[in-house]
């Protein structure tokens, strides 16, 4: 729903009045939310002035998933480890760029959460002025387990999820499991103001997001599932990043996805950095995510915080005809 009674409320007053209306809460995770809030502002600062400040670029080396990183990749990790660090109710940070997870509280304490980020997902469009941005996972810590243990647990145990989109203007998408609300950053005064609240993706919209390029080596019924809908007047768009693909369908509608390939059977996506917490907001938008044509991303009980998932996800009349093809 568009903000249209001219209220004027902050992130910051968002979450603090979430806060307030449950009774048990203890104010650690909107401590943690808000850390999230500075993050996105510090990095949408760099990816502002990466051409100029000269940060554009591939660092020269790989990432964890064989991956060459950006340079920007780097700052807006270091910028979400060093906030989220100083952070009490944080345990467990773990992120896409690092091979293992940095642990900074007590390890024991279920009163603290576990928060899963990809820092700058599709930074590969940072050269040419394409869209990027954060996405994130927030879990309950679990007492009793190791910490990669207190890690593995399936999306639906998420107590919240988001993106921080950095377009042509920084969105940042929420959800904490009572719908999705989404706000734009003001740079005339450094806040985030919110424009939507409990958003609801459109039922369908003759729209598919994926890399085509990979057709011929995806698995017979998406191949049959492109007919179709290019016999049927589907169009076509794909930003190659998944935070600006997924907000355009929670927006207008249609579906996203990254089949399985030859070169990588189970998809590109990563389940607990960037699968997970989209599905987390599809799902809470009233639409669908699903890895193949019966089992919901959000049911996976992961064996590796780095491992990989096929994604189909966004409207639900949309998923399902994809689903259909794959029968
Ligand atoms: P990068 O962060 O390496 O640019 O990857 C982005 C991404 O993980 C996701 O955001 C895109 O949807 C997907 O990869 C694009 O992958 P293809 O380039 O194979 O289409």
């Amino acid at each position: 729903m568009p903000n249209t009674d001219n209220e004027m409320i902050t992130l910051q007053s968002h979450i603090l009045s979430n806060e307030a209306r449950q009774e048990n809460a203890t104010g650690t995770l909107s401590w943690i939310l808000s850390a999230l809030s500075i993050s996105a502002k510090m990095i949408s600062a760099s990816v502002r002035r990466a051409r100029l400040e000269d940060v554009l670029g591939e660092v020269g080396n790989e990432n964890i998933q064989g991956e060459s990183q950006q340079k920007l990749d780097v700052i807006a990790n270091d910028i979400l480890l060093r906030i989220l660090a100083a952070r009490d109710g944080v345990a467990i940070v773990a992120s896409e760029e690092n091979e293992e997870p940095v642990i900074i509280g007590a390890e024991d304490d279920d009163q603290k959460y576990c928060i899963l980020f990809d820092p700058l997902d599709g930074s590969s469009n940072l050269d040419v002025c394409g869209g990027v941005g954060t996405i994130f996972s927030i879990l309950r810590n679990r007492s009793g387990v190791s910490p990669k243990e207190s890690l593995l647990q399936p999306g639906t145990e998420q107590v919240a999820a988001g993106y921080i989109l950095y377009g042509s203007s920084t969105i940042f998408t929420l959800t904490v499991g009572e719908g999705v609300d989404m706000f734009v950053l003001d740079p005339a005064i450094g806040a985030f103001m919110r424009v939507e609240t409990n958003l609801q993706i459109p039922k369908a919209n003759k729209s598919y997001s994926m890399n085509e390029g990979n057709r011929l080596s995806f698995p017979q019924g998406y191949q049959d599932y492109l007919h179709w809908a290019q016999s049927n007047g589907y169009s076509s768009r794909y930003a190659g990043a998944m935070v600006a693909d997924v907000h355009r369908i929670l927006l207008k509608g249609g579906v996203f996805m990254y089949p399985p390939t030859e070169k990588a059977p189970a998809g590109k996506l990563r389940l607990m950095y960037e699968a997970n917490p989209m599905s987390m907001l599809i799902e809470q938008a009233g639409g669908k995510a699903v890895y193949d044509s019966e089992n919901r991303i959000q049911d996976v009980q992961p064996t590796d915080i780095h491992q990989r998932v096929p994604v189909i996800m966004g409207s639900a009349d949309e998923v399902n005809q994809v689903i259909s093809h794959l029968k």
